[in-house]
């Protein structure tokens, strides 16, 4: 069975899942994604996903021609079709076909997109024995120019702090504020722990607000009496943490050991962060949309 992808009304093979050169996805990055992971059967805080998807469409005047719930119907739906149980999902909305120009009134319809994939997960000595990462010269969009509360198909920014990484041989980088403000990485928040204060950075100061980055900050809090500070800090403080771990739907949680060549702490996986690791999983494991038995 060739698997299959759900576009514009419609589940296709994966070789017929095309979209038109004059998509203004493609022409400009105009558009909005998210990407979502399903675990034993469940969809993981797919609501939240759908109210950030929506919430990034409203903020670039794009208007998604369904509710939330036929939507959140239609992700389902794919993964049935897929029978997939643990997977990684995209859901994209796309300005639609326009013609070469900037003018985003001229594209008639949005184009919708999910695509159910089998998880690819990150190595496992990641989790063991934690990052090695970097902070880039490449500084974080501004919010005053694109917000990146908005998670909007322009990723060069990201990408170009992604090169800068890979260059120094690092997986992940650590990008800046204008201001010299540490953000966030390129697909994660960056949380640090310093005493038994878990902190991180703001969301104005430019950072996407992630789902992963929230149900953290509430699993530290309740389930572990820890203080939550969403506060700015500096390369200073990132060097001289207890511990420091990054957090992103992909990722889930990962342990982060040595940052600009200084080592964090004893260079070993914190107990706050291995903690958050397993109250993490057992979180995934036990909520979540159903895929089976839901009524669609
Ligand atoms: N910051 C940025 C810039 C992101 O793109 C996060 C933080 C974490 O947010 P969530 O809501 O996922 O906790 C993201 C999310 C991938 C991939 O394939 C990246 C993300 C999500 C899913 C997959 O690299 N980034």
């Amino acid at each position: 069975m060739s698997f299959k992808v759900y576009l514009n009304g419609k589940l296709v093979d994966k070789k017929d899942a095309k979209i038109s050169v004059f998509d203004h996805g493609l022409l400009y990055g105009d558009g909005v994604f998210e990407g979502i992971r399903a675990y034993s059967g469940r969809v993981f805080k797919l609501r939240e996903h759908l109210t950030r998807l929506y919430d990034s469409a409203r903020a670039i005047r794009l208007t998604i021609p369904m509710k939330p719930e036929e939507l959140e119907k239609i992700v389902i739906n794919t993964l049935r079709a897929n029978d997939l149980k643990d997977a990684y999902i995209r859901l994209i909305v796309t300005r639609g076909i326009g013609d070469l120009g900037l003018d985003p009134d001229k594209c008639k319809s949005p184009g919708i997109i999910v695509i159910t994939d089998k998880i690819k997960l990150y190595p496992e000595t990641y989790y063991k024995k934690g990052l090695g990462v970097v902070t880039v010269s490449t500084r974080r969009n501004i919010p005053d120019a694109i917000n990146p509360s908005i998670k909007s198909l322009n990723y060069l920014n990201n990408i170009l702090a992604k090169i800068e990484a890979k260059l120094c041989k690092a997986p992940e980088a650590i990008l800046l504020s204008k201001d010299g403000y540490v953000t966030e990485c390129t697909g994660d928040n960056i949380f640090i722990i310093k005493g038994r204060s878990l902190i991180t950075p703001p969301s104005y100061i430019g950072i996407l607000n992630g789902i992963t980055r929230k149900a953290v900050m509430k699993i530290a809090e309740k389930n572990m009496g820890l203080s939550i500070k969403e506060e700015v800090f500096t390369q200073f403080h990132m060097y001289t943490a207890n511990e420091c771990f990054l957090t992103g739907t992909a990722a889930e949680i990962i342990p982060v050991v040595k940052i600009d060549d200084r080592i964090i702490a004893d260079g070993k996986p914190g107990k706050f962060t291995a903690k958050l690791i397993s109250e993490f999983k057992k979180l995934t494991q036990s909520e979540g949309v159903k895929i089976m038995g839901t009524c669609t």
